[in-house]
């Protein structure tokens, strides 16, 4: 039996402990949240409450329950709940506000991610799962402008994340340079239309640089969402671009997650820019294995790209439609179209040029998805015929 002194000694040490902890909040055990982080959350949240031009989808679901619920939370990996919402904290202008430092931050914080999901994705349930990969039959996607009257260019792109690696925010430099060559490796592999070049963004020059993003080939730099989701550290190291010569195929490496592929080229002609990204998507996944979840599909670092990751946009000129942006919004929400800027996303129109996509990408295949797209700039062209 223990003695009533070792008892003493015991509870005296547990309480010593525990003090110490207290008192030495950046000494905390790994599984524990610091005072620190614990303030800033409280921080955070008071910021938004007070934020009247607030609109973001953060603000919407970040109740006190669903805070009081998340703030004491961990992942193996130690991200916290301050690591999910800090982009939309600092960027008051976010229409989201959260991303997922790692694949076991969408369940260790579901009480955030899921109803933030379920909205933008437009009923995605917790309890629904996400179908499995189909892109369908090619045959089915058309040229949605044969004239060449509205379309400039069409887009599609999706994004993977390569097994065994979290999301920018916890990736080491080591592992940015690791993945980069496992990338650049696979991509010699690629033969005929596809073959072309990897150029990483480190010693590149800024005219180079620059040209591409003008060109609507490359990610901006310096995106204040991504920044303050630290999602840039080390930058530029291991992130590049790999393109054919036509540029009508190209990869990004690392930027927002850790492979963006896309297909793309002047017209309307949908059928062929998807049918090249299908042939792409097909070829790279046999040699690089990626991040899947049973029920969210791809895994991404936004929430807004889970699922089959896919954006479809064209870039158009509709005039008529277009005379209030407002406007050309609404209409284009009842076809679950996403209106964005000439540069892409919180960006504005230059020249009567927009990027309208599908907004939803979880819950639907990667067929319905393109469908989506094409289905409602069909529909969009014939209203802007018809004013
Ligand atoms: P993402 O589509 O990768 O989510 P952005 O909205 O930032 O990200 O767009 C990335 C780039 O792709 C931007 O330069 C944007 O203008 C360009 N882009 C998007 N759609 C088209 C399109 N249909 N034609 C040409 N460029 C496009
Ligand atoms: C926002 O909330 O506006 C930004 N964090 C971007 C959200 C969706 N876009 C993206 O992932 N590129």
């Amino acid at each position: 039996m223990a003695s009533k002194k070792g008892v003493l000694a015991v509870g005296g040490i547990v309480t010593a402990v525990a003090a110490y902890y207290y008192l030495k909040p950046s000494s905390c055990p790994k599984k524990m949240v610091d005072q620190a982080t614990l303030s800033k959350l409280e921080a955070g949240f008071q910021k938004l409450q007070n934020a009247q031009d607030c609109h973001s989808l953060l603000k919407k679901y970040l109740t006190r329950d669903v805070l009081d619920q998340l703030k004491t939370k961990k992942t193996d990996m130690g991200a916290t709940l301050l690591d999910v919402i800090q982009s939309g904290v600092e960027n008051l202008d976010s229409g989201v506000g959260i991303y997922a430092p790692d694949a076991q931050s969408y369940k260790t914080f579901a009480a955030l991610f899921d109803p933030i999901i379920d909205d933008y994705h437009k009923g995605f349930k917790p309890t629904d799962k996400h179908p499995q990969t189909d892109f369908g039959n090619i045959e089915h996607f058309v040229n949605v402008d044969p004239k060449n009257e509205y379309v400039i260019s069409t887009r599609v792109r999706c994004g993977r994340s390569l097994k065994g690696y979290p999301f920018n925010p916890m990736l080491t430099e080591a592992q940015y340079k690791e993945m980069e060559t496992k990338v650049k490796g696979q991509l010699a592999t690629f033969e005929g239309e596809l073959k072309g070049t990897y150029y990483p963004l480190l010693g590149m020059d800024k005219a180079t640089q620059q040209k591409l993003i003008d060109d609507h080939f490359l990610f901006k730099e310096g995106d204040r969402f991504l920044q303050a989701a630290n999602a840039c550290r080390y930058w530029p190291v291991g992130r590049g671009i790999f393109h054919n010569d036509k540029k009508t195929f190209l990869m990004w490496v690392n930027e927002e997650d850790h492979l963006r592929i896309i297909s793309m080229q002047k017209g309307g002609d949908l059928k062929e820019v998807f049918g090249r990204l299908v042939k792409a998507v097909k070829h790279i996944e046999q040699k690089i294995p990626f991040s899947r979840d049973d029920r969210l599909g791809y895994l991404t670092f936004c929430p807004t790209n889970l699922g089959t990751t896919i954006r479809a946009s064209v870039h158009i000129k509709l005039p008529k439609l277009a005379a209030d942006r407002k406007k050309l919004e609404e209409v284009a929400a009842r076809y679950n179209l996403q209106v964005r800027g000439t540069a892409g996303e919180h960006t504005e129109s230059v020249g009567g040029i927009y990027d309208i996509s599908n907004k939803r990408r979880m819950g639907l295949t990667e067929y319905q998805a393109v469908k989506e797209m094409q289905d409602g700039i069909i529909e969009l062209i014939k209203m802007e015929k018809s004013l």
